[in-house]
């Protein structure tokens, strides 16, 4: 069977009103980059003319404006799910422009097939390689193409010719068996395989196939600053020695690192570090920094759900593509994030929060509890499963205006049960077998700046004395004051005597 190549027009007229769409990829990687763009300019022109068009939109992280951005724009999405990241997205998210619900990574794909957001109409998939049974490779990222093929009444495919040299064999395509029939998962370090090369779609579900010829589109990062290289630095320092003290095992143990610029600075660090061994990654994404680290011998094998280079990196990666064959493995968002693995391989797990508190609940999702920022990502999946789940974050955002530590954080995404350990430009707080009081004075002394370190001691001096110390009256003084004043060095706890 051939399929007929398309255009993204024709591939938009089979996706209707109401419909439940799923894209391949994961960030920007991998995702399609015309059929949605179409799609964002079919909505536009039926709501000039009075109708509606909007659609459920299901992707496997963050993607990027071909997918998320074009099509928020358009006011063409009703229900969006998970992670994302675009800022339009992230305003009509806020403004009430779309519904969004964000489930922990791990269980997108099988909220899908448990049937917890419906049927699946149309699955949207970019591949870099296809034969007529419907045998593809997949492009830069993973996500959970496995699964919405398999549950999409129609796929249609973007066959992507900008990659010149082949993807065939990154890919490690594999979908579990559902309760009560799912057996353990057989990964046991980093680099096993457990699926296959190619991904099968039923040829009977392909309505065409659309070309395309567009990169990913991801900036490089900015370069370190003082604040990125210092958190970089005590990350790697803090690792090093529980080598030394023999709480990690010498021959180290499997990466697991976030996304952004601090996640990259921490990678970084642990490069340079001399206390730190060669290691191997289990992770979502990896960014640029892992091409360098691998480059350095620093880094040995990752695996992935997503290769999310910059344009520039990507171009170099194609260039040295077989260098980085016996590297690198992409997985299904599932499998990458799964709690089963995390917990079996023993990651050190580093994710990025915005905002802490003195006791170690940590906000990666909501800025002043309401103002949804991009959504909890893997993070749940690998902090609550890791042999230590670390959080970086500079101790203070907006020039000093704003403390990311807090005596309370204003949402909460993961407990003081599942952070181990928080780290900051100004030093580390392990919160390793300590009570709240405990925690509470590692954290100020080790982690907040020096700005702030006087408010934190002075709500501690309000707060009641029992197990958890608070002052439910000044717990958000510093949110409140921020945004009356602007500053929450203003804050004034004398009113809550
Ligand atoms: O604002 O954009 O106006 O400059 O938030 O902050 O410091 O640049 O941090 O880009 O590394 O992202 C938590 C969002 C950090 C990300 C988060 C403001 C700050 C700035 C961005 P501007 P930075 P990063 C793997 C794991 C959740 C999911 C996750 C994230 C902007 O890491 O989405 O970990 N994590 N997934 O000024 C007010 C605060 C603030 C604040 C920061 N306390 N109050 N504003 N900002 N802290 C990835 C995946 O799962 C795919």
């Amino acid at each position: 069977m051939s399929f007929p190549f398309i255009s993204a027009e024709e591939a938009a007229s089979h996706i209707k009103n109401g419909d439940n769409v799923a894209t391949s990829g994961f960030t920007a990687s991998g995702t399609p980059k015309v059929v949605t763009v179409a799609l964002a300019e079919k909505a536009r022109r039926l709501h000039e003319q009075g109708e509606p068009f909007k659609i459920n939109l299901y992707s496997g992280a963050s993607t990027n404006d071909y997918v998320d951005g074009a099509l928020t724009r358009a006011e063409a999405i009703n229900q969006r799910m998970p992670y994302q990241g675009t800022h339009v997205t992230r305003a009509a998210v806020n403004e009430g422009g779309m519904n969004y619900y964000d489930p922990h990574l791990s269980h997108v794909s099988q909220d899908m097939r448990y049937g917890f957001v419906g049927d699946l109409d149309v699955a949207i998939i970019e591949v870099t390689e296809m034969n007529p049974s419907g045998d593809v490779i997949l492009g830069a990222g993973l996500g959970q193409s496995p699964t919405i093929v398999q549950m999409a009444k129609k796929v249609i495919i973007e066959y992507s010719s900008y990659y010149q040299t082949s993807f065939r064999g990154f890919h490690d395509n594999y979908v579990p068996l559902d309760p009560p029939h799912r057996r353990e998962i057989p990964i046991y370090k980093p680099s096993d395989r457990i699926g296959d090369t190619v991904l099968h779609i039923d040829p009977k579900k392909i309505v065409g196939v659309v070309p395309s010829n567009e990169s990913e589109s991801i900036r490089s990062f900015t370069q370190l600053n003082d604040t990125t290289r210092a958190i970089g630095y005590n990350v790697a320092d803090f690792l090093a020695s529980e080598i030394k003290a023999r709480r990690i095992p010498p021959e180290f143990l499997p990466i697991q690192s976030g996304v952004g610029n601090v996640a990259n600075a921490a990678l970084y660090g642990l490069a340079e570090h001399p206390g730190i061994p060669r290691f191997e990654m289990f992770t979502e994404v990896v960014q640029d920094a892992v091409m360098t680290l691998m480059e350095e011998g620093k880094c040995s094998f990752a695996s992935t759900c997503a290769l999310a280079f910059s344009d520039d990196a990507m171009l170099k990666f194609m260039d040295e593509i077989d260098f980085y064959r016996d590297k690198l493995l992409m997985r299904p968002s599932e499998i990458s994030n799964h709690p089963e693995i995390v917990r079996r391989l023993g990651l050190l797990a580093m994710n990025t929060a915005l905002e802490c508190d003195i006791f170690g609940f940590i906000n990666s999702t909501h800025i002043n509890g309401t103002y949804m920022m991009n959504g909890i990502g893997g993070s749940g999946d690998f902090c609550r499963n890791a042999f230590l789940s670390i959080f970086l974050c500079p101790s203070i955002q907006k020039g000093g205006r704003i403390s990311a530590i807090v005596p309370m954080v204003s949402h909460v995404d993961h407990t003081d049960h599942c952070a181990r350990v928080i780290v900051t430009e100004q030093g580390v707080a392990d919160l390793r077998g300590k009570d709240p009081r405990q925690r509470a004075y590692h954290i100020i002394e080790n982690c907040v700046h020096p700005d702030y370190k006087e408010i934190m001691w002075d709500y501690l001096k309000i707060a009641s004395k029992a197990h958890m110390p608070h002052n439910l009256r000044a717990a958000f003084a510093l949110h409140q004051t921020y945004q009356e004043s602007g500053d929450m060095r203003l804050v004034d706890f004398s009113r809550f005597i």
